[in-house]
């Protein structure tokens, strides 16, 4: 027999003792397939994506009528990774996947990597060739285990079919507890078809895996101390505080402490838009106030967040006055890129509520600090520097941020929404009014190109089972982006997922267009994808309106704001299958905010020649005019009030 690699020998289960000593009593027998099966129904796991092949079909031979979960049949494996990703991030509920060997498991990586790198909670099972066959570049032989090593939470290689139902077990409850996060069971065709003795429940054999949840008391008193000690605090809240559910912890906490929130991408809507605590998203591409009071705090509060290079701009120069409490649930994310004054371990929820609590004795008996003239200065960021954008352009096509708006107008409150990756899906961050929790999926940490309209079809499974389909998708994707996925437009209408999809068509990669624009002289080299050309000889490679059709949906295109309102209204009564609008919209409208990569976040440019927090205009001096300098000299005033 050949041994398996390296890696996958490392990454192998224990070996738990022999079962030939097991009867009839020790459970009943069926096949490793048959088990697998089972095992998923006896974990509650209700839905499931993917697609067969040859090393994974004796699983899917067990897939019957009466199966308890529903198979959701998609037409790429990423498609399947990413609808699951939707699936847990809307529903909260670990995403599974079963795909086959080779490729069908190497489709798979882009999604793992996307859901480690955005801590989504996955399983994905993959067939793997028979015991015998590893190491001898059998047909559909991949090293599975190897290839996905780097990008997982956890992974297994299984050649016993009497592992089967322990090791899904014990990768079910790794993938959602304590830093979720994509955990691989690869799973050999011998141990699909050989016996076992099924029993249920499974004892988890997880030495040395015991996270973290409570806080230790003297931190959460240490963190209580500095809020009684600091005049400019603010909360920059992250994923994990939507992983752990803390919604109402995070606004508690802002209350309690007249403090600000700042969020991620992954955090918009943690707490509702409208309340006027939120400053939106900070960093890269967010408002000038959420970036502004990040820069210029004294406390900055990090929760379930990781100073991802999108958010800090150049490291050192972020936050440079603050104190740090730093709230994790990783170990690993304490001190990874900024030293915190206080490191708190912990599920966010739970550190949360004991910090509350903390803060609530000492408010009793030391007050709370005046954060008035912090709020005056935050209060004037907000006022003097809203979102803007033309609402007209220059070619009289669409503006793409009004269309995000009237989209945000329009829709219902209880609204799930999902993006692809580009400027659309900033201009979807910053503008879309998000009043709820786990209401906003989007690719953060991989910038997954494609990853939008899968993951909507896995949000909307996810809403029929958990919500009566009460929640609409409306998932707000680039023309480049939707390309990379627009296959699965066949399993959202066979599978009756009837997503709303906007296409934000400018025609162009316009993310790396503005990059171009901005910093490569104008030289747009392979940016431009030429699918919604606005000139009479039009080119429409592809035609979105008749791709949609051809898939089932119903495609509208729309050109003028008029043609855009009665679009949506039409798509938002259309709830049978799905509706995917084409809205043409200006190539040359660009995101701002911006931080340019690698910059201090005090170089933040509101609108082209506009930097507030630098007192001079150094960037662009001939757009320094006596007015921005006033403008500026005024704000320094109002700074340095705020940091007395
Ligand atoms: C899989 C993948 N390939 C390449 C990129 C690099 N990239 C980032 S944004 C972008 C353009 C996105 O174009 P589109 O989806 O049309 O969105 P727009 O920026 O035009 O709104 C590209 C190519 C990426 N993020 N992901
Ligand atoms: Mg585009």
């Amino acid at each position: 027999m050949v041994s398996p690699t390296p890696l996958q020998a490392f990454s192998a289960v224990p070996k738990a003792p022999k079962t030939n000593k097991q009867t009839l009593v020790d459970g009943e027998k069926m096949t490793g397939a048959q088990a697998l099966i089972r095992t998923l129904e006896d974990l509650g796991v209700q839905d499931v994506f993917g697609i067969p092949g040859g090393a994974i079909l004796p699983v899917y031979h067990e897939i019957h009528d009466d199966t308890k979960f529903r198979f959701v049949l998609m037409r790429h494996e990423q498609g399947a990774g990413h609808a699951a990703e939707g699936y847990a991030v809307a529903t909260g509920r670990v995403g599974v996947c079963i795909v086959t060997s080779g490729p069908g498991a190497t489709n798979m990586v882009t999604p793992i990597a996307d859901a480690n790198m955005d801590s989504v909670p996955l399983v994905v099972i993959s067939g793997q060739v028979g015991v015998n066959a590893i190491g001898t570049d059998a047909f559909q032989e991949a090293d599975t285990v190897g290839i996905t090593y780097p990008v997982v939470k956890h992974s297994y290689l299984v050649t016993d079919a009497q592992d089967i139902p322990r090791v899904l077990a014990e990768a079910h409850y790794v993938a959602r507890t304590g830093r979720p996060g994509p955990v691989v069971v690869d799973i050999t065709k011998t141990a699909q078809v050989d016996d076992m003795y099924y029993s249920w429940p499974q004892k988890l054999l997880l030495p040395g895996y015991n996270p973290t949840t409570k806080p230790h008391g003297h931190v959460l008193r240490e963190a209580a101390k500095l809020f009684e000690q600091s005049y400019r605090p603010v909360l920059y809240v992250g994923g994990g505080a939507v992983r752990s559910n803390a919604s109402e912890q995070v606004k508690e906490l802002a209350d309690l402490t007249d403090s600000p929130i700042v969020t991620t991408l992954p955090a918009c809507g943690i707490v509702p838009d409208s309340d006027p605590k939120v400053l939106g998203m900070l960093g890269m591409h967010g408002t000038l106030a959420a970036t502004a009071a990040t820069q210029k705090c004294d406390l900055l509060v990090a929760i379930g967040a990781r100073f991802d290079d999108r958010v800090t701009g150049k490291l050192e120069a972020f936050a440079p006055a603050a104190r740090v409490i730093h709230i994790d649930i990783d170990p690993a994310e304490i001190g990874k890129r900024r030293q915190p004054d206080v490191p708190i371990v912990g599920d966010v929820a739970e550190v949360l509520d004991a910090l509350n609590a903390e803060i609530k004795r000492g408010q009793a008996i030391h007050g709370l600090p005046n954060h008035e003239s912090w709020w005056k200065l935050i209060n004037s960021w907000r006022e003097k520097y809203p979102m803007k954008y033309d609402e007209t352009t220059p070619d009289g096509t669409l503006s793409p941020q009004w269309v995000v708006e009237e989209l945000s107008r329009q829709a219902a409150p209880s609204t799930i929404w999902v993006s692809g990756v580009g400027q659309h899906q900033m201009w979807a961050s910053q503008l879309v009014d998000f009043e709820n929790p786990h209401s906003w999926i989007s690719s953060g940490g991989l910038g997954t190109m494609g990853f939008g309209l899968p993951a909507a079809i896995g949000a909307r499974i996810g809403s029929t089972r958990d919500f009566g389909g009460k929640k609409p998708v409306w998932l707000i994707d680039g023309d480049g982006s939707f390309q990379m996925t627009s296959e699965e437009l066949a399993a959202a209408f066979i599978d009756n997922a009837p997503v709303k999809i906007a296409i934000l068509n400018n025609s162009v990669y316009g993310m790396v267009r503005q990059w171009q624009t901005l910093f490569y002289d104008k030289h747009y080299s392979q940016t431009s994808i030429q699918d919604g050309e606005n000139t009479e000889d039009i080119i429409n490679v592809p035609d979105f309106v008749k791709l949609a059709e051809a898939y089932g949906c119903v495609g509208i295109r729309a050109r003028t704001q008029d043609e855009a309102r009665n679009a949506i209204k039409r798509a938002n009564e259309i709830n049978d299958r799905p509706v995917l609008i084409d809205f043409r919209v200006y190539k040359d409208a660009m995101v701002w905010p911006m931080v340019a990569a690698g910059q201090s976040n005090d170089t933040v440019t509101y609108m082209p020649g506009i930097q507030p927090l630098l007192h001079h205009n150094a960037a662009n001096p001939a757009a320094d005019d006596a007015s921005d300098d006033t403008e500026n000299v005024a704000e320094a005033a109002d700074i340095a009030a705020a940091e007395k």
